[in-house]
């Protein structure tokens, strides 16, 4: 059972869920046992994003879900988010990857900073899922270092002249928009940064290689090129150099639904291993009996429930729009190591089944250790937290 602070009782905790927060959960649920199960394998193994499932997850409002619905979102809370990121990842990490850009960095993003006029242009095709957006900050030589960017949008008057390359780009080869970071005005550092809006098809801008990837497979990976793209300046997103300070900003958001995926693909495989341990019989009983399987599922589910605990009041102080960046980096810091560590017991439990593909968990502990690179690595959460605890 997860758990979440009441809405209505503050000052007070609660560990109970509200009954639409159960519903969201079980929607997403149902959803990805019916939908996303069938066929996750193959996608996994063929590198297929989900195309028409993207369209269902449009359709099911898991595209925009805390947008305002006069923009075509669900209207809902960060905790609504965050319950139903664990469902679809405990199903299909590729999937849920889809949702979390979709919605924490790019609509998150575009709601919060953005002008009417983009909202308005954006918003609803983002949360229908007519098309996905992508947010493109990390480059050949930026990743953690984050300031140092390399793409450049040239001032020219109405107008910025964007050059460059983004690497890592998630939705990259698909998206109908990309957010994306780029240095105008070298001289003042980080502040000459600026977010751009680029729609797909803006002459100059080139969909690059689709990256082979351990895990999360069925996502859809690139690097992307910018030669002489034309953006106008009525696409910048915020005032002049505000760019890094916005993609600090929404980071700080997406790290919550990362965490909420790295808690997904944890609980995804400790709820097979459950499942394996009560059927699978050795030394003349079910495995579930042994006192060293037992030892194992304890831990798995101690690690998990206090994974959930984090995440949940990272979403809870979002929502209650109290600063949430240390939470959300403490969030993402720990369910990403659980991740780690509890699908590796989950394919240990599954002895030689937990090896092969038809068991689902190998999948899950190959999706697993994105969690601990993108949206900030677990080193950079360190410094993050760090900074926080020092005041700096
Ligand atoms: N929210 C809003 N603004 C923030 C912020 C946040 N969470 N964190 C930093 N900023 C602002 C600072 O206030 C500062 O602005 P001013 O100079 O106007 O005051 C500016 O951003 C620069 O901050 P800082 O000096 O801390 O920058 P650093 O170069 O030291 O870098 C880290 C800070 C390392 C935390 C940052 O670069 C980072 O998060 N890197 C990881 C990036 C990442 O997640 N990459 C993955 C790509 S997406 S898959």
């Amino acid at each position: 059972m997860a758990a979440v602070l009441a809405p209505d009782a503050p000052g007070t905790l609660s560990f109970e869920l509200s009954d639409e927060h159960k519903l969201i959960r079980q929607m997403a649920r149902d959803f990805a046992q019916s939908e996303l199960l069938p066929g996750v394998i193959e996608r996994d193994r063929d590198e297929k994003f989900p195309e028409e499932l993207v369209r269902r997850m449009g359709e099911l409002g898991l595209l925009g879900m805390m947008v305002d619905p006069q923009y075509g979102g669900g209207g809902m809370d960060t905790v609504s988010y965050v319950l139903a990121m664990e469902e679809l990842s405990k199903i299909d990490a590729s999937a849920s990857v889809i949702v979390s850009v979709n919605n924490s960095l790019v609509c998150w993003g575009l709601e919060k900073f953005g002008t009417e006029a983009q909202k308005r242009k954006y918003l609803p095709a983002l949360t229908s899922g007519e098309y996905v957006g992508a947010f493109c900050l990390s480059e050949p030589e930026a990743g953690s270092d984050a300031t140092s960017q390399r793409t450049t949008a040239e001032d020219r008057g109405d107008h910025y002249l964007l050059n460059g390359t983004k690497n890592w780009i998630t939705n990259g080869g698909r998206a109908g928009i990309s957010l994306v970071m780029a240095q105008t005005d070298a001289a003042k550092k980080h502040k000459g940064i600026n977010c751009l809006i680029v729609e797909r098809g803006t002459p100059g801008f080139a969909i690059g290689k689709k990256e082979e990837k351990l895990g999360i497979r069925g996502s859809d990976t690139h690097s992307l090129m910018f030669s002489d793209v034309k953006v106008p300046k009525a696409n910048r997103i915020g005032e002049d150099g505000f760019g890094f300070r916005f993609a600090m900003s929404v980071l700080d958001g997406g790290r919550i639904g990362i965490a909420a995926q790295a808690l997904g693909i944890a609980s995804g495989a400790y709820e097979l291993a459950l499942k394996y341990a009560k059927e699978r019989k050795a030394f003349g009983t079910e495995i579930a009996n042994h006192q060293a399987i037992q030892f194992k599922l304890a831990d798995m589910a101690t690690q998990i429930e206090a994974a959930r605990l984090l995440v949940l009041k990272a979403a809870r102080e979002k929502d209650l729009g109290k600063p949430f960046g240390q939470s959300a980096a403490m969030a993402k810091l720990y369910a990403s190591k659980v991740a780690m560590a509890v699908t590796a017991e989950a394919i240990q439990v599954h002895g030689g089944y937990g090896y092969v593909k038809e068991f689902h968990v190998e999948r899950l502990y190959r999706d697993a250790k994105i969690t601990e690179i993108y949206e900030g690595t677990s080193e950079i959460q360190r410094l993050v937290i760090a900074r926080h605890l020092l005041g700096a």
